[in-house]
């Protein structure tokens, strides 16, 4: 496979590069830590290796050194080959990854009766890892790793795994809208589209001028990586580390991204745009948005969809999805709503001082698209973010594992040891005296 190969052929020399760089630098010193950053989520800390994608402060998303806003014309499965190769595949190459891709879409039928079993309760996130964690047995790298496979070759079965389970996820994910939703039966595929194009046509969504299958592409391409050391990459990549297999370590980091302040805040920025939109009861204007977010910080609430852990600009995604807003509905009134909040809310949260971040991250606008098609069960936006993150999480962990890369393991410490660090010694009390 040309994908394959081209990695296979790559892999040699980035092994002894990264050899190379640490034989001759291994003691040279990039960092310090701060008492603030070991409290404050290690913000900061640069302890992690990432070749895929890298987050600047004040550019957002870069992929492989092309900035995420070069990249929105292109399919997720071209994202998924640039990730792990560094390059945008030829023609060529993008057919055989599709093809391999499309040969591996047959989902076990033990997994429709696990996701069937679960009550109608469940949450689709809940349902879309167990369907992840029930495939575990079918993991070629567990299976090699067992047979004594050699360190040095781990990465290939775990290629083979990420190509299954990205070929698989779309068509799991959208019969878990289907059946939750109660959208009726289960759609087969189209094997003539793209990955994203048959996500689109599986969920079942109306769809007459194809416009929400280029959000579907344009969705899947923004959300599929952004660095090493968010929630979900580093919780898939430190489980990975244990040497545990794909759908082991992919369903840690889908657990982290179904959180509030992670992956499911784009179910709750929604919730609170609808949420504006019902307490106002008719269009708003700017002024009346405005004392809503300000009532909001008043009473401790987080704005949703503001703020970021390493931006400090608008986040490039969030334009690419408000370019897509003002192609195609401009008029809408919850996509209005989005465009207000980005007027009003910055200068708020800038005024009052205590945010690092006042601009919207990739969650403020995304929902309120998705609810303009009928979308409209936000509860399943993560499972979209999912889908696509996994393309990032999937190409880490190949990369990871072709790098032989050691378990992670930092080292903590306890609330003496800071306190005995920050004290001065007895010799420099006395210098300071
Ligand atoms: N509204 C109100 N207050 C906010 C805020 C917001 N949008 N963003 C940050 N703050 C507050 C924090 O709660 C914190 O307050 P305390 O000191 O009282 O605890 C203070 O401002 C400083 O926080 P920060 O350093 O600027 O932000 P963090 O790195 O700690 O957190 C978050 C980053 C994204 C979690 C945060 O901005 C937030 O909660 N935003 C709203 C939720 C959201 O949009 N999450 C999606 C992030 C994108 C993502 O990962 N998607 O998967």
């Amino acid at each position: 496979m040309i994908l394959k190969d081209k990695l296979a052929a790559q892999i040699p020399k980035l092994r002894e590069e990264a050899k190379n760089i640490v034989s001759k630098n291994g003691s040279a010193v990039i960092g310090e830590v701060t008492v603030e950053q070991i409290y404050g989520g290690m913000r900061g800390i640069k302890g992690l290796m990432c070749d895929t994608s890298e987050v600047g402060l004040d550019t957002g998303l870069i992929i492989r050194g092309i900035p995420i806003l070069e990249l929105t014309d292109k399919l997720p499965e071209e994202i998924f080959y640039l990730l792990l190769t560094g390059e945008l595949p030829d023609h060529e190459g993008l057919v055989d990854l599709q093809n391999e891709l499309k040969r591996r879409m047959d989902v076990p039928f033990y997994v429709w009766n696990v996701i069937n079993g679960l009550p109608m309760e469940t949450h689709p996130m809940v349902m879309l890892n167990t369907a992840v964690l029930v495939m575990e047995n079918e993991s070629f790298f567990k299976k090699r790793y067992e047979e004594g496979m050699p360190k040095d070759h781990l990465w290939e079965p775990m290629f083979w795994d990420a190509l299954n389970l990205l070929a698989r996820i779309p068509v799991i994910a959208a019969y878990i809208y289907r059946r939750k939703f109660n959208k009726g039966p289960r759609i087969n595929s189209d094997f003539s589209l793209d990955w994203a194009s048959n996500y689109a046509r599986l969920l079942g969504i109306n769809d007459p001028d194809g416009s929400f299958a280029k959000l579907m592409k344009l969705y899947l391409v923004l959300h599929s990586d952004h660095e090493g050391g968010n929630v979900s990459a580093m919780a898939t990549q430190t489980v990975g580390s244990a040497l545990s297999d794909m759908y082991f370590a992919i369903s840690a980091g889908l657990n982290g991204l179904a959180g509030p302040l992670h992956g499911l805040a784009n179910q709750e920025c929604l919730r609170f745009i609808l949420k504006l939109r019902d307490d106002i009861g008719h269009p708003p204007s700017d002024e009346e948005v405005k004392n809503y977010a300000i009532n909001l910080l008043n009473n401790k609430k987080v704005i949703s969809g503001y703020g970021h852990a390493v931006l400090r600009v608008t986040d490039p995604r969030f334009t690419a999805f408000c370019d897509f807003g003002e192609q195609v509905m401009k008029d809408d009134e919850i996509f209005r709503i989005v465009r207000q909040l980005y007027k009003v809310v910055p200068p708020i949260l800038t005024e009052q001082g205590k945010v690092k971040d006042p601009w919207p991250n990739v969650d403020a606008a995304s929902g309120a698209l998705l609810f303009h098609y009928g979308m409209t069960e936000f509860e399943y936006y993560t499972v979209l973010f999912s889908v696509s993150r996994i393309i990032g999480l999937a190409a880490q962990l190949v990369i990871n594992r072709a790098m032989m890369a050691p378990i992670i393991r930092p080292k903590s410490v306890t609330t003496k040891f800071v306190k005995n660090a920050v004290t001065p010694k007895k010799e420099e009390k006395k210098v300071a005296k």
